[in-house]
């Protein structure tokens, strides 16, 4: 059954109720290019309830025209009309193109409850995002089902995964628009996949909810989209640089061990993993007695070094008579239930374990209360896994029940926001602790709006090229579904990596938002160190590089905090309709923040296609200019990732330390200077752990270019830069003098490498060629003054 027949409407603020047939349809203008639609048959009644929204419809003047057979509402930027009979939806955008239509025939329709909306297909209309979903950057012909699903090894084509963000956009031949499906029930998306009619978007359950955004742009649907859904904090600094992960590290000298060896090393690296074994008999929220006797002697000694810790914390908690944390969920009656009010019980790693209701604030609140152990201990970074939630089996039942704020549901509707609601709990709770420091919290599972509470990896991958590339398609497509601060397992977790294949990943994760090597248990050692000396140079080379890139990364971090734009950014944003960037293998391809083209490619040849979207584009390491609009073979060993910055554009480094939390770096900001078009880069400051910066105390300094001139604009804000010196290095010039406000100065020459040599190179390689190039690079030192600085040269 469709939606039927127009019957009346009325208007109330911001919202056409239209009553049809057999259904109610309501249209909520949301902003001026957002509207959302809730539907439902007229023995349906929904609340308006969300777990992902954050954001209420604003004050938007709309017109509204009631023709015969037509109502016709439109806003500046929008259009929306409803056919009458019978009643379908049809969006255009501000030029009064069509955005997209439902199908005449089948519009709203219920399957029993399962709900769907058709939408006609357009001509080479394409389907991006969908968040962490496998398959090419264009969906156009798959189909995707959203279940929390914990999937070992999975395959690079298998779905469900462990994350469900029903948010997708549409491309058309020039233009855009994003639907947001707001439903937590098991839905699919299917994209013309074995038909050629339409595209549609179903529930199992609950209400026909969804918005559409009607913006001009990617970037523009993807800031309204985070308006609506929230963005990603700005993370703790530390959080940023390499992260260690190992099941398991234990006993504690392991733990050491590894420290000690990225400092005797000289490895930059700031975080460690503690997984499940620290944990006596694998009990949330207590430690190992013999394997960890004093945590926090441990953490304050790694602190020391530089180390902050993550612990994973799983939701199973331990059905045993006299664990605190079991005892209080059970008295405090804060565990999911079957319906006949017994505690429901699957089996994890503590064997059989009864699971909080994170839907419950009370439950949430108890949480985040045990976890004052943890911070008291010295923690502040958290890992949220199995929170899909995962039990052996893989089955919960679906009658088990949850109190989803008071509404009550079953594991159908619950499951999906079951982990994004610990991570909730998970976040708050540490806030609550941490006087003031920002704390990191990692999670498996989610729905939309986890980018709020916590970064996100993509579980439990398998060490091959093809699952490393598939990685970071999955990465770039959660970028372009609100989550920017997401990253996979450098190495692989399932399997084990080839020397070449760690080198190439390790080099690729030095370009993911969130940068972590891990392993499975049993398997072989995954620290950078741990294959061979020419790995360890490689290594060493990138996540320096990194740590070289914080002062650009952690304003790439802010701009994500603002406008919802991704740190890994899907070429889809900025070259929409550029048909070469959804092609394969080119769909891997990505910006690391506005400015950094990175180029993944596999660990085995030695050629490889890549494809130069419209600009100019410089080498990193040889300065070398790459036409744009253009596709090419590039060669490139395992010691060096293809990797180039946009011709107009600077990049903001520091020198390299080995650990953000520790150490600081000098006082010379390096402002690389790349001419050749023109662009603005929005630089950002503040003290990386505090969130002194809601009171103001940040600053915010635009660094553009155009033509032979470089403005640094005036400094904004309470913050006092770290800064004293900018060392401006000019590329693709040799000018012997520029001019700083008009005083010419002379340059300098410098012996410049992003990457360092790598050891035992191997004389054999053929080509035996060490790509990595030394250049002269011409460069000044300026005093960092808050004012306005212009510098310009001659050719
Ligand atoms: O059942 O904690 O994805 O990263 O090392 C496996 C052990 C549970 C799955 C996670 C993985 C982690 C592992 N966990």
């Amino acid at each position: 059954m469709a939606t039927g027949a127009y019957q009346a409407h009325r208007i109330s603020g911001q919202e056409i109720h239209i009553e049809t047939d057999n259904a109610s349809v309501k249209a909520i203008i949301y902003d001026r290019d957002l509207v959302r639609f809730r539907i439902h048959r007229n023995d349906q009644d929904f609340s308006g309830f969300s777990y992902a929204v954050v954001s209420e419809a604003l004050p938007v003047h709309f017109d509204l025209e009631d023709g015969a057979s037509e109502l016709i509402v439109k806003t500046s930027h929008m259009k929306v009309v409803f056919s009458k009979f019978p009643v379908r939806i049809s969006v255009f955008n501000a030029k009064d193109e069509l955005l997209n239509a439902d199908d005449p025939a089948f519009g709203t329709s219920w399957l029993g409850n399962e709900v769907t909306t058709y939408k006609t297909i357009q001509e080479n209309e394409r389907f991006i995002g969908l968040g962490e979903k496998t398959g090419g950057l264009d969906r156009r012909g798959q189909s995707y089902v959203n279940w929390n699903t914990d999937y070992f090894g999975y395959p690079v084509d298998a779905d469900p995964l462990y994350l469900s963000t029903p948010f997708y956009i549409g491309v058309l031949e020039n233009r855009v628009y994003g639907i947001f499906f707001d439903n937590s029930h098991k839905s699919t998306f299917n994209f013309a996949c074995s038909n050629e009619r339409f595209s549609y978007f179903q529930a199992e359950d609950g209400e026909m909810n969804y918005y559409v955004f009607a913006g001009d742009s990617v970037a523009n649907i993807l800031d309204r989209y985070t308006w609506l859904t929230g963005r990603t904090e700005l993370p703790p600094k530390w959080s940023l640089g390499f992260q260690q992960c190992r099941y398991s590290y234990y006993p504690f000298p392991e733990v050491l061990n590894a420290a000690r060896t990225f400092r005797e090393k000289h490895i930059p690296a700031d975080v460690l993993y503690l997984d499940i074994h620290y944990m006596d008999a694998y009990k949330v929220f207590t430690w190992h007695p013999e394997r960890f006797p004093d945590p926090k002697g441990l953490l304050a000694q790694l602190k020391e070094m530089g180390f902050n810790v993550v612990v994973i914390l799983d939701p199973g908690v331990k059905r045993e008579q006299g664990y605190q944390a079991y005892d209080q969920g059970k008295e405090k009656n804060l565990f999911v239930k079957y319906p006949d009010g017994t505690e429901y019980n699957g089996q994890v790693w503590p064997g059989w374990s009864a699971f909080p209701d994170f839907t419950n604030e009370e439950a949430r609140k108890w949480w985040g209360e045990l976890m004052k152990g943890l911070t008291d201990v010295g923690l502040e970074g958290f890992w949220n896994d199995m929170n899909e939630p995962a039990a052996w089996g893989q089955h919960l039942p679906d009658l088990i029940e949850f109190e989803y704020e008071g509404e009550g549901a079953t594991h159908k509707k619950a499951r999906n926001v079951y982990g994004m609601q610990m991570a909730k709990s998970t976040v708050e709770g540490a806030k609550k602790h941490l006087n003031g420091r920002r704390p990191f919290v990692l999670t498996r599972a989610g729905f939309c709006g986890i980018q709020r509470y916590a970064a996100v990896w993509t579980g439990d991958n398998v060490s091959t090229d093809e699952h490393m590339l598939a990685g970071v398609r999955l990465i770039n497509s959660m970028g372009l579904t609100g989550v920017s601060f997401a990253g996979y397992d450098v190495g692989g977790f399932a399997g084990e990596a080839s020397p070449d294949l760690f080198a190439r990943w390790i080099s690729l994760g030095a370009f993911s938002p969130f940068f972590r090597s891990h392993s499975m248990v049993n398997s072989r050692d995954s620290e950078p160190w741990s294959f061979g000396e020419e790995v360890e140079d490689i290594s060493r080379n990138y996540i320096r590089l990194r740590y070289r890139l914080m002062p650009y990364i952690y304003s790439c971090f802010h701009q994500s905090a603002v406008s919802g734009m991704p740190v890994a950014r899907s070429l889809a944003i900025d070259y929409t309709y550029d048909a070469k960037v959804y092609e394969g293998p080119y769909d891997n391809q990505y910006l690391f923040g506005p400015n950094i083209l990175v180029i993944p490619v596999d660990s085995f040849s030695r050629f490889h296609k890549a494809y130069f979207p419209q600009g100019k584009w410089v080498n990193l390491y040889t300065d070398e200019v790459s036409e744009g609009t253009r596709e090419a073979v590039l060669e490139s060993g395992k010691e060096s990732l293809p990797v180039y910055v946009k011709a107009g554009s600077v990049l903001l480094m520091q020198n390299a330390v080995e650990s953000l939390l520790k150490e600081k770096s000098s006082n010379t900001l390096e402002v690389h200077v790349y001419p050749g078009g023109a662009g603005s880069f929005d630089y950002y400051e503040d003290d990386g752990e505090t969130y002194a910066y809601r009171n103001g105390n940040s600053l915010s300094r635009v660094f553009s270019i155009h033509g032979n001139e470089l403005k640094i604009h005036r400094a904004e804000g309470q913050f006092t830069s770290h800064f004293k010196t900018f060392r401006v290095y000019l590329h693709c010039s040799d000018a012997s003098s520029l001019r700083v406000n008009g005083q010419e100065q002379n340059t300098k020459a410098e012996n410049y490498r992003f990457t360092e040599p790598i050891s035992d190179f191997d004389p054999y390689h053929v080509p035996p060629k060490d790509p990595i190039q030394i250049r002269d690079l011409r460069y000044v030192d300026i005093p960092a003054s808050p004012n306005e600085i212009s510098i310009s040269w001659n050719e």
